[in-house]
């Protein structure tokens, strides 16, 4: 996945676990490399290593304690669990001497393969082990004792897909190669899937003997550190058939970060590095940053960032003289009130020029024509304006939030002139009550309870905001309005849906808005919106 972005494994919990089998399956060198973190394990990944292993002596480093099983299976698995979330590789587990006895083993087993990982590797030495590499003290344990751990991780795994890699130290431990080769074939009897023959010398000479000597088909591991000039090519060649680069992540890191620093307190500034350390680009990526962003778009963006808006034909035909700039306004009202997309459905009288990245519907003479032209499924919310109503973009944020804070529908509702809205508005009636001039509602906030009936409240003000499940419904009252040959305007369709039992939330305003019924009317609108212009 060199040049791919990081994603993080959803699919299933590990689908390197299977992978491995597939690998030893196939001719040459596996090639895996160690990491201690979730972050060195995409880097192997990205670098082409077949898997991961999760380092004892790199985990243990990186918390700063010695590879003496100092830390505890638990903070092991942790961070093999982690690793094997991060990649689609393979993981392989240093499992040290397995803990403790067969029982020990036998838990680990589980824990480890619930987490994803392909194969463990258990070393024959006594429990708590030292780091084959620390001069001194390492001892082994007896064959027998390490055959029935063997056979106790093969009993207690519970899928085919698990390896258990044996790990034979008496090369480490200074027993000589007959007591390697007799060791590794117990473990291989014992039902090892694999057998590792470790070493700590700069010359590959032991680990060929063994490789020739090695007459069993249980594949064989090894772990060239110290012998390091032997390629993986020839080590395949010779019959190793997984080959582990186990520490040299750490290693590259403590080197890198060590003269970095020096480099920095040296100079006094940064600027030295800056070619040498990855950018913070290479960071986010690994932190698999692009998928977020993704996730985000799809799950968290809010109401008012997803939503969409439409200006839909007003209910009369408005005589303007400058159609152009006033749909110019509007739309940047829309679009300053958080809601990106616009679309118009316009009608005979719409201008020949029209606003940048406005997406033309086709004409349409009424509201309900004209919403059917969107199409249905939006994940986010529909603002619905209509084409005679010019709304100030603070009235539109307020309705967008009304959507976010999820009403189905939300209308917004002129107060101002009380229980006497003028003759030609759009009369709207409130479950809300005025008190000495005031409006309060219940609880659950102003609802409309009516739309173009006596006795009423406010004025319907032009512009709606709907969510996914309430412009399905408005599609639906649209769709039937068509089937009736019924024309009808955006407070119609409202109309509509309170007569088909759904809720309504008012947010109601006392200003900021206009109808646009004559041409006197248009040039208020122009000066209307030309002062919102002049206040930001
Ligand atoms: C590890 O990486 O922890 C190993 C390999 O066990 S080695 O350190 O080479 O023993
Ligand atoms: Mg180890």
């Amino acid at each position: 996945m060199s040049a791919a972005t990081t994603e993080t494994n959803q699919a299933s919990v590990a689908p390197g676990a299977r992978r491995l089998r597939e690998l030893f399956a196939r001719p040459g060198a596996v090639r895996i490399a160690g990491a201690h973190n979730p972050l060195g394990a995409r880097l192997a990944e990205r670098a082409g290593f077949d898997g991961v292993w999760s380092s004892g002596l790199e985990v243990s480093a990186s918390q700063g304690v010695p590879d003496t099983d100092i830390l505890s299976m638990s903070e092991l698995l942790a961070v093999a669990s982690s690793l094997a979330g991060a990649v689609r590789v393979p993981v392989v587990a240093d499992c040290d001497a397995g803990y403790g006895n067969a029982h020990n083993v036998m838990n680990m087993i589980r824990r480890y393969e619930a987490a994803g990982i392909a194969a463990v590797s258990i070393e024959d030495k006594r429990f708590p082990k030292v780091n084959s590499f620390i001069p001194g003290r390492q001892e082994l344990a007896p064959v027998g004792e390490f055959c029935g751990k063997i056979a106790a991780a093969k009993a207690a795994q519970r899928t085919p897909d698990l390896m258990v890699i044996a790990r034979i130290e008496a090369l480490i431990a200074g027993w000589g190669m007959d007591e390697a080769l007799r060791r590794g074939e117990a473990y291989a009897q014992a039902g090892a899937d694999a057998v590792l023959i470790h070493a700590k010398g700069s010359s590959p000479e032991p680990i060929l003997q063994f490789l020739a000597e090695w007459r069993l088909p249980t594949p064989v591991v090894v772990v060239p550190t110290t012998y390091h000039t032997i390629t993986a090519t020839e080590l395949a060649e010779a019959g190793a058939k997984l080959v582990i680069y186990a520490n040299h992540g750490l290693r590259a890191g403590i080197t890198a970060v060590t003269d970095t620093f020096a480099s920095i307190l040296r100079d006094d500034r940064t600027t030295g590095v800056e070619s040498s350390i990855a950018p913070l680009a290479t960071v986010f990526d690994l932190q698999g940053m692009a998928a977020q962003k993704r996730h985000e778009a799809e799950f968290i963006t809010p109401f008012e960032s997803r939503a969409r808006s439409v200006v839909v034909p007003g209910a009369a035909d408005a005589p303007v003289e400058d159609a152009a700039a006033l749909l110019d306004h509007q739309t940047s009202a829309l679009r300053r009130s958080g809601i990106e997309s616009v679309s118009l459905a316009t009608s005979a009288d719409a201008p020949a020029r029209l606003p940048q990245d406005v997406a033309v519907l086709a004409e349409h003479t009424d509201a309900a024509g004209a919403l059917l032209e969107l199409p249905g499924g939006h994940l986010g919310g529909t603002v619905v304006v209509s084409g005679d109503a010019f709304v100030e973009s603070e009235l539109l944020s307020r309705l967008t939030a009304a959507g976010a804070a999820g009403s189905d529908i939300a209308v917004l509702v002129d107060v101002s002139a009380g229980a006497a809205p003028r003759a030609d508005a759009v009369p709207v009636s409130l479950n809300s009550a005025a008190h000495g001039g005031r409006r309060i509602a219940g609880s659950d906030g102003s609802e409309v309870v009516a739309v173009g009936r006596e006795g009423a409240d406010g004025e319907f003000a032009g512009a709606a905001a709907f969510s996914p499940q309430g412009f399905a419904a408005l599609r639906a009252a649209a769709e039937k309005r068509r089937a009736n040959s019924r024309p009808a305007g955006l407070a119609d369709l409202i109309a509509d849906l309170i007569e088909a039992g759904h809720r309504v939330r008012a947010v109601e305003i006392a200003s900021g808005w206009l109808e646009l019924r004559t041409a006197d009317d248009a040039r208020r609108a122009t000066a209307l919106l030309a002062g919102e212009e002049a206040q930001r």
